[in-house]
């Protein structure tokens, strides 16, 4: 049960760039980019923060993230 906890937060922990814990749309953009996926849009972007933004502030956050990649709703493609 742990494991996929920790693989999301190590996800996210190279998601985040900056390490300021939260993941804006450009660090988003910039994972997409090194995970291969050059068709990221602006909008897809954008639905993806808002598929996680639990708390409304345009960020996604460390439990923000793991809950969504917790429920297996994360793509990489
Ligand atoms: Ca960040
Ligand atoms: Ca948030």
């Amino acid at each position: 049960m742990a494991s996929s906890r920790e693989a999301a937060e190590a996800e996210f922990r190279r998601f985040d760039t900056d390490g300021d814990g939260l993941l804006t749309a450009g660090e988003i953009r910039q994972a997409n980019e090194a995970l291969g996926a050059h068709g990221a849009s602006e909008s897809e972007i954008e639905a993806f923060i808002k598929s996680a933004d639990n708390d409304g502030d345009g960020t996604i956050g460390l439990e923000e993230f793991v809950g969504l990649v917790g429920h297996g709703r994360h793509e990489k493609a």
